[in-house]
């Protein structure tokens, strides 16, 4: 939904201000205090031995009228609780929601660009220089959720740090909320997965331009972990038709996340992006080489598009 004007001054990505993060630790850290984080029990029904926690971020008041720069709420940097102290977290389920609880979307103005959470205790497997890219999603706010019996695992030690760009297409200002929703179980129950970030941005950002037109951007790891995958999700923007990842070793397609459209606010905005679920859905080998594929066909050029394919690797 991202209409830019072309500035010698690139949007900071979600790499590149994950990057920050880590430096800017102890900001942050002191910014925290500031951010109201509330574990509320969900009260939903939750399979034996598991529990759902909504956590809230937030909030924040998106000005009016921010569809980019200025008065977008860009790359926001806060240091945010952990759902528990340790435990094993099943899946999470993100909202952006009003005080009352609703759904904030673009057809009432606010637009969740992305979020990013990081634990900081973790380099990401794929690009050491950052830490562990755990949650993320852009507005079509995709729920992950491991097939049974895994988890990814929150240690006591981790910290987590909280990336958020938000926009609002309302012509008033808009106050919301991160709402995500955990599933979580007791520590060391499950068999622990680890976040596999591939990027067709690569590691120094996420940001991308795509010419008018149909165009395919590529970019290949030689993967330093082997392991099960079992979960998998693609980001993209608008005009974005499909991300794929490929292990070209083993030629096989790992997952292939197709981009679904609604239309909100008069706007086509990118709804869903498809998941994929499997035990395992592969069996990745230390040294594959693993290819992420991000598909556009857009009727214009655009720029600071994305293409990320979000996997989750079982190593045990
Ligand atoms: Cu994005």
């Amino acid at each position: 939904m991202r209409r830019r004007t072309p500035s010698p001054i690139s949007k900071p990505s979600v790499l590149a201000a994950s990057a920050l993060a880590a430096a800017a630790l102890a900001a942050a850290v002191l910014a925290a205090s500031v951010l109201v984080g509330l574990a509320l029990p969900a009260g939903r029904a939750a399979a034996a031995g598991t529990q759902t926690l909504t956590v809230r971020y937030g909030p924040w008041t998106i000005p009016a009228g921010s569809m980019d720069r200025p008065g977008e709420i860009l790359n926001n940097v806060s240091a945010i609780p952990k759902p528990c102290g340790s435990c094993d977290i099943l899946g999470e389920k993100p909202d952006l929601v009003y005080a009352d609880g609703s759904s904030a979307n673009m057809d009432t103005g606010p637009m969740l660009h992305h979020f990013v959470i990081s634990n900081l205790a973790a380099h990401d497997a794929v690009c050491p220089a950052l830490s562990d890219r755990i949650w993320a999603s852009g507005n079509e706010r995709t729920e992950k959720r491991f097939p049974d019996g895994y988890g990814l695992a929150v240690r006591n030690l981790d910290q987590w740090l909280l990336l958020t760009d938000l926009m609002n297409y309302s012509s008033a200002p808009k106050t919301v909320y991160l709402s995500i929703t955990y599933t979580i179980a007791g520590a060391a129950t499950t068999t622990p997965v680890r976040s596999l970030w591939l990027d067709a941005g690569g590691c120094l950002g996420s940001a991308y331009n795509v010419p008018a037109g149909q165009s395919v951007r590529t970019w290949s790891w030689l993967s330093t972990v082997g392991g099960r995958l079992v979960f998998a999700n693609g980001h993209q923007h608008v005009g974005g038709t499909h991300v794929s990842a490929t292990d070209d070793t083993s030629g096989t397609t790992l997952c292939d996340s197709p981009a679904g459209y609604d239309t909100m606010g008069g706007m086509r905005v990118l709804v869903s992006m498809g998941v994929c679920a499997g035990d395992p859905i592969a069996a990745i080998r230390f040294g594959d080489r693993l290819t992420v594929h991000s598909y556009y066909d857009t009727d214009a050029p655009e720029t600071g598009v994305m293409g990320i394919m979000h996997a989750y690797l079982a190593q045990g």
